[in-house]
């Protein structure tokens, strides 16, 4: 039988076509606020979507184990080019197919087994790859951390006092759920006073950086790794990149044949034509309005009555804390999410709750300004979230502002060219 057809995705599988359809629904009618999501414009997805699909080229550009990759060499060289030119880096490997891949290549090719590494802690907005326990991170190295003080900051004179009695190999530094603009001079300093190698993953905050709008890991980082589908607003994957040519070659071989296979040139071409868009002098315009965005966010909520951990925003997020209220980040998500507004429940500093349950909210501004929205719809959104927060178990009112912003809404298209 020959199973290739001109069947498109409706007349192949309609039970497939009908979940995606949905999906569409539920992405276009609510409104996305968890900072670590975005939306990718019709050509990214057209690329991920296209016939590279099906190509394997295990290798590196021009240096291929298989025939056939004329094509896979032209679109992995034009994505390390374009990436190498956004963050001003000599070396970029993107085949990681995702952050963590990336943050597990970066380890590889750096420590043995057991080597100590110093990270953010998970709850103090750290990530599960820079040695949280259940992670590979925390099992196969000896993970020491730093956190945020009282007022939600990293004291980096508390860094270094760790950093010089733990004495890691590596230094990571970078976060998913910290709101403060990292000090990535310093955290060299720190570094070098101890002869540890610095690793950043920019990963939420990729897209200020490519802007200016957040300072940047290079030249202070020794290695830099991001995904490429948050600030970015590229497709689901990651990144490393290095001014170091040793440590560049001990990445590759990290990547592959270390931990992966054939990479996914399909997504490759799509990193490239999210980094065209990142190259366009619009995309300042983009990352500006997201930190804009945030700030309202923020200041709405304090005006409000709610606790935001440090006080503020320097970036894309806000950390939302209810360690002094009766219900938890389970609550808020569930209610929010009732309500049309979709967060992700986070600990905060100081948590009491597990992390299944927790004491905060975590909410981001750039998958909405994608859509085009700004500090206006920000601050009716803020208020809405108040309002939420306020009437927690009234799940009439949760209807009735669900209903409102799937209005606010469907001003606002996705997936549409005019928004990009
Ligand atoms: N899961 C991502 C986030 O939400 O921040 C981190 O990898």
């Amino acid at each position: 039988m020959n199973y290739i057809t001109n069947a498109n995705l409706k007349e192949a599988d309609n039970e497939v076509f009908a979940i995606i359809e949905d999906e569409l629904k539920r992405q276009t009618n609510h409104l996305e606020m968890i900072a670590s999501e975005n939306f990718t414009s019709p050509a990214v997805m057209e690329a991920m979507g296209s016939v590279f699909t099906n190509k394997y080229a295990e290798g590196y550009p021009y240096k291929r184990y298989y025939g056939g990759c004329e094509q896979a060499d032209k679109v992995e060289q034009l994505a390390i080019d374009r990436a190498c030119q956004i963050f001003g880096c000599k070396f970029a490997n993107v085949q990681p197919h995702s952050g963590s891949q990336a943050n597990g290549a970066v380890y590889a090719a750096l420590l043995k087994a057991g080597d100590k590494i110093l990270g953010m802690d998970l709850s103090h907005g750290g990530h599960l790859t820079h040695g949280s326990k259940p992670s590979f991170s925390g099992q196969n190295y000896s993970a020491f951390y730093y956190g945020v003080e009282l007022d939600g900051r990293i004291n980096y004179d508390k860094v270094e006092e760790i950093a010089k009695l733990v004495q890691p190999k590596i230094i990571v530094c970078g976060a998913s759920a910290y709101a403060r603009e990292i000090d990535f001079k310093r955290f060299r300093q720190i570094a070098d006073s101890v002869g540890a190698i610095l690793f950043a993953d920019i990963a939420h905050i990729a897209g200020l950086v490519a802007a200016g709008e957040h300072q940047s890991p290079f030249p202070h980082a020794h290695i830099v790794t991001t995904t490429t589908h948050k600030t970015l607003r590229g497709p689901r994957g990651g990144m490393i990149m290095t001014n170091d040519e040793d440590i560049a070659k001990k990445i590759n071989s990290a990547i592959f044949p270390g931990l992966q296979g054939g990479p996914l040139v399909h997504v490759i071409a799509a990193k490239a034509v999210a980094f065209k868009e990142i190259l366009d002098p619009k995309w300042k315009d983009y990352a500006k309005q997201v930190k804009a965005n945030a700030r309202v966010l923020g200041e709405v909520l304090i005006k409000r009555g709610y606790d935001i951990v440090s006080g503020g925003t320097d970036n894309h997020l806000v950390l939302v804390s209810f360690l002094n209220k009766p219900f938890s980040g389970k609550d808020a998500d569930a209610a929010l999410g009732d309500a049309g507004i979709t967060v992700n429940k986070n600990t905060v500093p100081g948590e009491t709750r597990s992390p299944f349950i927790t004491s905060g909210i975590r909410v981001g501004s750039p998958a909405l300004t994608a859509r085009g929205m700004k500090e206006k719809e920000f601050e009716i959104i803020a208020n809405k979230i108040c309002d939420v927060l306020d009437n927690i178990e009234d799940k009439e009112l949760h209807k009735k502002i669900n209903k409102e912003m799937e209005e606010l809404a469907s001003n606002f298209v996705i997936y549409s060219k005019s928004t990009y």
